[in-house]
C-alpha cells in the first residue's frame, strides 16, 4: 500500500482530515502537504510534512514519488467570498492546482479526492431537495471553478481510469481551524462569538437557508467514500452530501437554548448574501446514502451541544 498526500493540510479541512488519516492508516503513511511552510503552531500533526505549492506541478511530483503516494486528498484551494474578490487567483489555484494534481495522479496512478461544494450550483439550480443530477449554473467564480472541477475528474476517470471521487460539501463547523472566505462562516464565527461576547452581528440575512455540516461527519464522509467498493459507484464527481439545512436565526436559537442570553443581529454583505442566495436551501443526497452507505450522525442540536461545549472549555467569556 503507498501514502496519502493531502494538499491544503494546514487549512479548515485539512487540520482535521490528516489527524483522522493519520489515526486511520498511520502516522508515516499520510504526508500532509502546503503552500504554508508550517501552521502557525507546528504541522496539523506528527507525520511527515512537505512543503507544495499546487500551482507548480514539480513540487506535486517530487512529494508524490518522496513518499510513493497512490491517493491524493486534494483540498487547496480558494473558498468562495474570497475567489469572488480575487477570481483570476481562484482560477489558478482551483483549476491550474486541480489539473497539476491530475496530470501527477495520471502519471503514477494515484486515486484523488475531490471536495466540491453546494456553490457549484446557482440560482437556476431547484433550491429545494436540490437532486443529484440538476442544472448546473453556478453564477460565482468559485462555483465554476468547481463544477468545472467535478467535470474534470470525471474526465479523467472517464479517459484515463483514474480512481476520481468527489462531495458537494456543505458549510462545514468545526472548533478546530477556522474557515478562510467562506460564505458559510458565519456558521462558526457564531460559536466563538457566542461563547466570548454572547453576541453576533451575522453577515448573512436571518432567513438564509444552507446545508451545514458537524466536521467530524465531513471527515468520515470523505474517508468512507474513498474506501468505497468501486463497483457501487454509479456518480464520482461529485455526490450531494446533506446532514442539516439551518438559517442564522435558526441557529441562533438552537445557541440560545445553552446560552439564553445570546443576540444576534444582522449587518448583511451584499456580496456574501448575493452567493449565499445562489447557492441551494437543502440538497438531497440519496445518491451518497445508496450508493456507499452515507448517514450523518450529527444533527443540528447535537453539533451545537459539543461545539459549545469544546469552546466554553477553551475560550474565557468576556461579556460581563
Ligand atoms: C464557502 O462558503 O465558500 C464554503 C463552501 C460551502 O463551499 N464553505
Amino acid at each position: 500500500m503507498g501514502r496519502i498526500l493531502v494538499t491544503g493540510a494546514v487549512g479548515q479541512i485539512g487540520s482535521e482530515l490528516v489527524p483522522a488519516l493519520r489515526e486511520r492508516y498511520g502516522s508515516d503513511r499520510v504526508v500532509a502537504s502546503d503552500i504554508r511552510v508550517e501552521p502557525p503552531d507546528g504541522p496539523p500533526s506528527r507525520g511527515p510534512f512537505e512543503h507544495v505549492d499546487c500551482t507548480h506541478i514539480r513540487e506535486i511530483d517530487h512529494a508524490v514519488r518522496r513518499h510513493d503516494v497512490d491517493t491524493i486528498y486534494h483540498l487547496a484551494a480558494l473558498l468562495s467570498a474570497v475567489a469572488e474578490t480575487k477570481p483570476r487567483v481562484a482560477w489558478e489555484v482551483n483549476m491550474g492546482g486541480l489539473y497539476r494534481v491530475l496530470e501527477v495522479a495520471r502519471a503514477h496512478g494515484c486515486a484523488v479526492f475531490l471536495p466540491s461544494s453546494i456553490g457549484a450550483f446557482g440560482p437556476s439550480t431547484p433550491a429545494l431537495h436540490t437532486p443529484q443530477d440538476t442544472i448546473q449554473r453556478p453564477t460565482t467564480m468559485y462555483g465554476v471553478t468547481k463544477v468545472s472541477s467535478e467535470l474534470l475528474c470525471d474526465y479523467y476517470h472517464l479517459k484515463f481510469g483514474l480512481d476520481t471521487r468527489g462531495l458537494r460539501l456543505p458549510g462545514l463547523i468545526s472548533h478546530v481551524a477556522p474557515p478562510g472566505g467562506g460564505t458559510t462562516d458565519y456558521a462558526v464565527e457564531i460559536f466563538y462569538q457566542a461563547v466570548r461576547y454572547r453576541h453576533y452581528s451575522c453577515f448573512l440575512r436571518r432567513d438564509t437557508a444552507l446545508d451545514m455540516m458537524y466536521m467530524p461527519d465531513a471527515i468520515r464522509a470523505m474517508i468512507e467514500l474513498m474506501e468505497a467498493d468501486a463497483a457501487r459507484l454509479v456518480h464520482r464527481n461529485a455526490f450531494n452530501l446533506a446532514a442539516m439545512s439551518v438559517t442564522p436565526e435558526r441557529l441562533a436559537d438552537e445557541i440560545r437554548r445553552h446560552l439564553p442570553d445570546f443576540v444576534i443581529d444582522y449587518a448583511v454583505d451584499p456580496a456574501r448574501q448575493a452567493i449565499a442566495d445562489s447557492w441551494p436551501d437543502s440538497v438531497d443526497d440519496t445518491a451518497a446514502r445508496e450508493e456507499w452507505g452515507w448517514k450523518p450522525r450529527y444533527d443540528l442540536a447535537a453539533m451545537t451541544t459539543e461545539m459549545l461545549q469544546v469552546l466554553g472549555s477553551r475560550l474565557r467569556p468576556v461579556h460581563h
